[in-house]
């Protein structure tokens, strides 16, 4: 599934530092002073699991692929983006073409790294933030009504059509304005439909990561900042990821070995990327299932509540022209089973037709034939 993720935030909060940790890279400059990013970075994230593991060991195929999915680290946004402040316009585009966000909020001091703002303060940052998502939606909806009203010019069917249309933008309008951003509204299908047929900015659901100075990574709720974006984002339905962009760079780029030992140096017991890709998933409703053949066993990315025909459709789609069943096993049955053929034996793997719901952790097999 290609959904794309991207980074945002104010200027100097550790975008792009984040950025390179994701994707093991090095590949975006991280500097000490705002607007480093002019460009964004692209680049792509493999989701680690370790099933893929538990899989290969008892089906032995050449290889383990991972899943993965697009992540863009966007130039930093400032106050009066939206009317074309710093890099404006030009970073509310890249905005407007993800299907979610990160939105990374500085908590971390370092002195030699200047805030945009003057001052450490995570919840006036998101403020700031929302605040020009809500302004560049608002400019959308302006621009939406002067073309629907010169669409239905002297035309009775379109002016109708329009008018659900203008009832609907008067809405987000009204909510706009008082500074909440779509996302944290109980949308309506038909709503959520025209929030994303418009990409609207401040639609797109969002995952915070809090960036602490790496010593507060042990215990995070220390930290004042760290606890006062908590407060203020709970109301909302978008978690909250700790982590420490600068720590994370510097142990993507090691060995697995280098990685343990520089881990039970810090006394960091949890893979703080896994955390923040798992996040990304359950924000953007995504399961994993896999396939397994000699050649290789893969993790696939698939939108929770889809069928087994639409998986088969994302395999190759000869698979959904052609599809007769899925065969399906979970990975922890074959895990208990220890092979496919006790695992059958015992009816652990079963035939599903096309409207199977594929579950996190299966592992399909599809017959078709065309
Ligand atoms: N101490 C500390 N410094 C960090 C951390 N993350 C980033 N920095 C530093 O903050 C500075 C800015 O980091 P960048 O990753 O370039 O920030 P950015 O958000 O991409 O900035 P722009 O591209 O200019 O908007 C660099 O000097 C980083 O080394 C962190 O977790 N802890
Ligand atoms: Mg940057």
């Amino acid at each position: 599934m290609a959904v794309s993720c991207g980074i945002l935030g104010l200027p100097n909060v550790g975008k792009t530092t984040l950025f390179n940790a994701m994707t093991q890279t090095t590949q975006g400059a991280a500097e000490a002073y705002p607007f480093t990013t002019i460009d964004p970075n692209r680049g792509r994230v493999l989701l680690e699991d370790e099933r893929l593991e538990v899989i290969a060991s008892i089906m032995k195929p050449e290889n383990q692929i991972c899943a993965d999915f697009p992540v863009v680290d966007i130039a930093g946004l400032v106050r009066g983006a939206s009317r074309g402040e710093g890099l404006g316009n030009q970073f509310l585009a890249h905005v407007r073409e993800m299907d979610m966000l990160i939105h990374v909020v500085r908590c971390f001091f370092a002195s030699h790294v200047p805030h945009v703002e003057g001052t450490i303060s995570p919840v006036r940052d998101v403020e700031i933030i929302d605040t020009e998502l809500c302004m560049a939606d608002l400019e959308v909806i302006e621009r939406r009504r002067q073309r629907l009203a010169q669409e239905a010019k002297g035309k009775t069917r379109a002016a109708r059509a329009n008018e659900r249309e203008g009832e609907m933008l008067d809405r987000f309008e009204a909510w706009l304005d008082t500074g909440t951003p779509l996302r944290r509204q109980d949308l309506s299908a038909e709503e959520e439909q025209l929030a994303r047929a418009l990409a609207m900015v401040s639609a797109k659901p969002v995952l915070y990561a809090a960036n602490l100075d790496e010593g507060d990574l042990l215990e995070p709720s220390d930290n004042e900042h760290y606890a006062s974006l908590l407060e203020h984002v709970r109301p909302q339905a978008s978690e909250v990821v700790p982590v420490s962009a600068q720590i994370c760079s510097e142990l993507a780029v090691l060995t697995q070995e280098e990685r343990d030992m520089f881990m039970e140096e810090l006394g960091l017991s949890r893979e703080v990327l896994a955390e923040l890709s798992q996040a990304v998933y359950r924000t953007l409703s995504l399961i994993t299932y896999f396939t397994v053949n000699e050649k290789e066993v893969r993790a696939r990315s698939l939108r929770a509540g889809a069928s087994a025909l639409e998986a088969a459709g994302q395999i190759h789609t000869d698979m959904a022209r052609g599809f007769i069943r899925a065969e399906v096993i979970s990975t922890d049955q074959l895990a208990e089973a220890q092979s496919m053929t006790v695992a059958r034996e015992k009816g652990w793997v079963r035939l599903e037709g096309k409207d199977y719901r594929v579950q996190d952790g299966d592992i399909l097999y599809i017959r078709f034939n065309v």
